[in-house]
């Protein structure tokens, strides 16, 4: 059966700094807190950093090639802070702002919109130095950065969003510690949180003050959670994850209040005032979609949250996330109930790392990313019948890239990326989106 989706569905793709850029040192960008991490022996598989990356830096003009050929409607990238601010704040650095300017005006002249995300977890190492995202006055200076972005791209760029997973800045970066800044500490959790929502709230206001008719928003990121079994203890410890993971961010941001069982927590880094700034209004729904999982309680944890594994047998991508289409499907219902109404909802990345590889012929067949897509484009599809305004799709990612602690090692592209030499090969389900971005029907499995 093929479907199709409705006029004027968004298709995108969506990229990040960090991830893309390389050219570290380059052109005056300061460190970020991935620069310090990745460079720190142990925490980076293989010891891969981003110094490199895909070199896009120098290369973007192939890579908005790429997308131009694939005919989608929009571009997502993200600004890296440090390079416009080596600081993070003071000086900003002409150099950095210019390459942005470049890129907006080669997207723009691709007929393609762009779409900036203001933060996606490169916090400049100097802000990182003053206590990071503990330290509230890093939500002043994000509102600073983002309006040295707003006035020089704002004439060009309408789609912004204000972080990106912002419970992974929070929860991996100052919790699970496996992201950088790499800090293991439940207070830490909390003064992130806190401090990034404020942010979120600065930098909705600077946007709004420094330009009309921007359409702004926030990526959220969202994962079903279950309890390993109906033991009060894996109940708790899935009510916590949950919290974290899944609400911490849009409850304050939208309903203005944070969720059980976190309340207790946040409630003295709450100062007079701060649910004003918090609670903006959004122009769209966002959020990322991976996989669900299942939770138990784990004393040695410092949370006592402990995942279980995807059970041999189950379908799963490389990373050994559980394929679960129906799962999307349920968020993406679940969140127009909870938070979105009738709000325009976009999915800012959704994909999945599998081990392909370019074959003799030059190919990178690998038919599993197609069967992934073809299954989570249907709970689109499913989830559009069922009345939600899902109104785009953004594959993550357009190119292989560093996968933050895993380096190099998975790959998220639809266009393979040899790093040795950095040739680009679009697989085969860059083909496959490519109909489906250039008005294709969806056919169902
Ligand atoms: O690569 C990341 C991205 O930076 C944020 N969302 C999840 C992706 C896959 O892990």
């Amino acid at each position: 059966m093929a479907e199709n989706f409705p006029e004027g569905f968004l298709w995108g793709a969506s990229t990040a700094s960090y991830q893309i850029e390389g050219a570290a040192r380059e052109d005056g960008r300061g460190p970020s807190i991935w620069d310090v991490f990745s460079h720190t022996p142990g925490k980076v598989l293989n010891g891969d950093t981003g110094d490199v990356a895909c070199d896009h830096y120098h290369r973007w003009r192939e890579d908005v090639a790429l997308l131009r050929e694939l005919g989608v409607g929009a571009y997502r990238f993200s600004t890296s802070w440090s390079r416009i601010l080596p600081e993070g704040r003071g000086t900003v650095n002409e150099k950095g702002i210019e390459f942005y300017d470049r890129l907006v005006d080669a997207v723009l002249d691709a007929g393609i919109q762009p779409w900036l995300c203001l933060y996606h977890w490169d916090l400049p190492q100097a802000l990182e130095d003053k206590g990071g995202w503990q330290n509230r006055d890093v939500a002043r200076w994000y509102a600073d950065y983002v309006g040295v972005v707003a006035r020089r791209l704002g004439d060009r760029v309408k789609h912004w969003a204000t972080f990106n997973e912002p419970n992974n800045v929070a929860y991996r970066g100052y919790g699970e510690g496996d992201h950088a800044p790499g800090i293991k500490s439940r207070d830490a959790v909390w003064r992130a949180i806190h401090t990034v929502n404020l942010a979120h709230g600065l930098g909705m206001k600077t946007l709004r003050e420094e330009r009309a008719g921007l359409t702004l928003g926030n990526i959220y990121n969202f994962g079903p959670r279950e309890p390993a079994s109906d033991r009060e203890r894996d109940n708790e410890a899935c009510a916590l994850m949950d919290a974290l993971m899944n609400k911490a961010f849009p409850d304050a941001q939208i309903l203005g209040t944070y969720p059980e069982p976190i309340a207790a927590d946040m409630a003295p880094l709450i100062e007079e005032g701060d649910w004003q700034i918090i609670k903006q209004k959004l122009d769209y729904f966002a959020f990322n979609h991976y996989s669900r999982s299942r939770v138990r309680w784990d004393k040695d944890h410092l949370f006592h949250m402990g995942r279980v594994p995807t059970p041999a047998g189950t379908p799963m991508t490389e990373m050994g996330w559980e394929i679960a289409p129906d799962a999307f499907r349920q968020v993406m219902i679940e969140c127009q109930a909870r938070y979105s109404g009738t709000l325009p909802m976009y999915i800012l990345e959704n994909g999945a790392a599998f081990r392909d590889a370019v074959d003799n012929e030059g190919r990178v067949r690998y038919p599993q990313r197609i069967e992934f897509l073809r299954g989570y484009l249907g709970a689109v599809l499913d989830a559009i019948a069922a009345g939600v305004p899902v109104k785009g799709y953004f594959v993550w990612s357009l190119l292989d890239n560093f996968e933050w602690a895993l380096g190099y090692d998975k790959r998220f592209g639809i266009v393979y990326v040899d790093y040795a030499t950095q040739k680009r090969v679009p697989k085969d389900s860059y083909y496959f989106y490519r109909e489906l971005a250039q008005g294709g029907a969806l056919e169902r499995r």
